[in-house]
């Protein structure tokens, strides 16, 4: 079935100039980023935590619900919220971040949703590993992929659909592959996958697939829309480009002293101050991250804690002492031990995926900090 729609702009279309459009706005208010100021903790409150759905939230009534595991297996299995929840479980804490975060700071950027830098968050999921799981329905073939398939239903490319993405089934053997339940040891909320979704720590978002209703062995690759067209990094239409997996580094400032309404530019007053963040990769753990008061010319090291878990953000702080009041961009990076560095260009790509460049803050630093004091904790 094909449906196609003709009266607004379509998906992909490149936006030039900074005026953001009526179909940009209406994703932007219903997928919502985390709040900067978030990044102060560890674990992100629910609510907090960023959102991203392609179509719309199914309302699902647990009693009624049900997860089939088959395809390709020996003995397929159907599972309800009561036999997930009577399997082993574990919790594990993990960082989530949108593949397309820095999306609309690219220039011209791809219609789609807007994040600027903030689609993150880290939350203790609990679950059932899938592995067992796995075994216990044997896959015949060991070559193809595992289908995840959600609720929710749409149309994205012209192509009506439902929500899925497939995983190799070596990559589905590793041990921290979730089926969770759970988020911050609560009942996923509706916006988060309610009742069950998949957890493979380290991809990007979209492989966490929210609302799980069916898991599927192939003998093949999967080539539904969501894997074989979505989710690339390619320089143009016709370039074949390379799939989107694992997150890239990226460190993130939480805002100093006190914002501007509309510009959210910040001011500080003149004195020595504690910048702190977090920086995270899907790759392999942080072991660097670099702060600069001059718009990326400089750089110094920051001091890094020790990390709360493989697959979490890593908290940073580093002093920062201007000496003289005027305005100052600071810039933060963050390197992994596979040696990927955060860029300081923009990484430009048809689909405005992984555009993992530095985030830049504007400060202004004022000579009577009367009216701009950070809060007690942070200043020293
Ligand atoms: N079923 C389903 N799963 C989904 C999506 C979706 O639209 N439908 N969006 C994906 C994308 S692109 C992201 S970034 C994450 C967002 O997860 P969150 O909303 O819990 O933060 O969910 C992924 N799983
Ligand atoms: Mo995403």
């Amino acid at each position: 079935m094909t449906n196609k729609v003709t009266d607004s702009l379509s998906a992909g279309t490149l936006i030039e100039g900074p005026e953001i459009t009526q179909s940009e706005l209406q994703l932007a208010v219903r997928n919502h980023s985390m709040p900067l100021e978030a990044l102060q903790y560890a674990i992100t409150p629910i609510g907090l935590h960023y959102v991203l759905t392609h179509f719309d939230i199914p309302a699902v009534d647990p009693t009624d619900w049900a997860l089939t595991v088959g395809g390709r297996v020996r003995h397929p299995l159907r599972l309800n919220v009561e036999h997930l929840k009577a399997r082993p479980s574990t919790t594990i804490t993990v960082t989530l971040e949108c593949a397309g975060n820095g999306r609309a700071r690219l220039s011209p950027r791809p219609l789609s949703q807007p994040w600027l830098v903030e689609a993150v968050g880290t939350a203790e999921w609990t679950g059932t590993p899938l592995r067992p799981l796995l075994d216990e329905v044997e896959p015949m073939d060991d070559t193809g992929d595992v289908v995840f398939t959600g609720l929710d239903r749409g149309i994205q490319g012209d192509i009506e659909q439902h929500y899925e993405r497939g995983l190799p089934v070596e990559e589905c053997r590793r041990d921290e592959i979730l089926v969770a339940y759970a988020m911050n040891g609560q009942p996923l909320p509706p916006q988060h996958g309610f009742p069950v979704r998949l957890i493979v720590p380290g991809w990007y978002g979209m492989t966490h697939v929210k609302w799980l209703r069916a898991i599927t062995v192939l003998d093949d690759r999967f080539l539904g829309y969501q894997q074989a067209s979505a989710y690339h990094s390619r320089l143009s239409d016709d370039d074949p480009g390379v799939p989107v997996t694992r997150i890239l580094p990226r460190a993130l400032l939480v805002p100093p002293g006190i914002p501007d309404f509309m510009s959210r530019v910040r001011f500080l007053g003149l004195a020595r101050h504690v910048l702190s963040g977090r920086a995270w990769s899907g790759c392999a753990p942080i072991t660097r991250v670099e702060v600069s008061a001059d718009g990326g010319i400089s750089w110094t090291e920051a001091t890094l804690e020790d990390s709360i878990a493989p697959y979490a953000w890593r908290s940073w702080s580093y002093v920062w002492d201007p000496t003289k009041p005027g305005e100052y961009e600071l810039c933060v990076r963050a390197t992994d031990d596979a040696g990927n560095v955060q860029p300081t260009a923009q990484n430009w790509n048809r689909e405005g995926v992984q555009n993992n460049s530095v985030q830049r803050v504007r400060v202004v630093v004022v000579e009577s900090s009367n009216q701009v004091q950070a809060p007690a904790d942070r200043r020293i």
